[in-house]
């Protein structure tokens, strides 16, 4: 898989993607991620990528040229699956939405700023908008981040055996259940005796159950 991650401030997608499974998953060629500066492409005199809105009103709008003349360079060099805009009015990003997008070839993440962006680069430049949640960051960088993070752990041959993403949380529409390694007892504090049986078809009995638990204690909305 191909990510191109289009920014106005590279400097925030510099170590998101350098350490631990994203290393990895680079190293073993599964996949590679551009992080391309909108500054770059600007023809400005003093290398603007933004300015103030039509109609008046506070904030910045990010320039309709510079993007395009990336997103186009970048279209021409291959086929893109999805141009995606990281925005806090898109649509909630879940679990199957990162399935599915890890199995694409090439996509594009625009990343927002200030205002947002000309809403002519949404009509015809973009086929899909997501928010990481409700609630407003200063920046699209750090939603672009998160996505991508997402999706990387998804892409078959990243996570081995041990890691496997399969049993995520999310994955069964169920949270997981609580972990424990070693001391068997600290503080007083106990593993459950369950785990310590070595009854492997209990301790999958006793790990579905508990998973239901928090399930329905933390996040009911799942089981609906
Ligand atoms: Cl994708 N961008 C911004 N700026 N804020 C957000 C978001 C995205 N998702 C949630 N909040």
């Amino acid at each position: 898989m191909r990510i191109d991650i289009l920014t106005v401030l590279p400097q925030l997608l510099e170590s998101p993607f350098s350490a631990s499974i994203m290393q990895r998953a680079k190293d073993k060629g599964c996949v590679s991620i551009y992080i391309h500066n909108i500054r770059d492409y600007s023809t400005d005199k003093h290398k603007n990528v933004d300015d103030y809105q039509y109609g008046g009103g506070a904030g910045m709008v990010l320039s309709i040229e510079p993007i395009a003349s990336l997103i186009g360079k970048l279209k021409s060099e291959r086929d893109y699956d999805d141009v995606i805009y990281m925005t806090p009015d898109g649509k909630v990003l879940d679990q199957a939405d990162c399935n599915s997008l890890s199995l694409k070839k090439n996509i594009m993440i625009l990343c927002g700023h200030y205002k947002g962006v000309d809403e002519r680069i949404r009509k015809h430049f973009i086929t899909r908008e997501i928010s990481i949640g409700s609630y407003v960051l200063s920046g699209g960088e750090l939603a672009a981040a998160v996505l991508t993070d997402a999706l990387v752990r998804l892409i078959p041959g990243v996570l081995n055996n041990e890691t496997s993403a399969l049993t995520d949380s999310f994955q069964d529409n169920l949270l997981s259940p609580p972990v424990y390694t070693r001391p068997p007892e600290f503080n007083g504090w106990k593993v459950p005796e369950i785990l310590l049986s070595g009854n492997l078809p209990a301790i999958e009995k006793w790990r579905e159950e508990e998973a239901l638990k928090r399930t329905r204690e933390r996040r009911p909305d799942l089981l609906d």
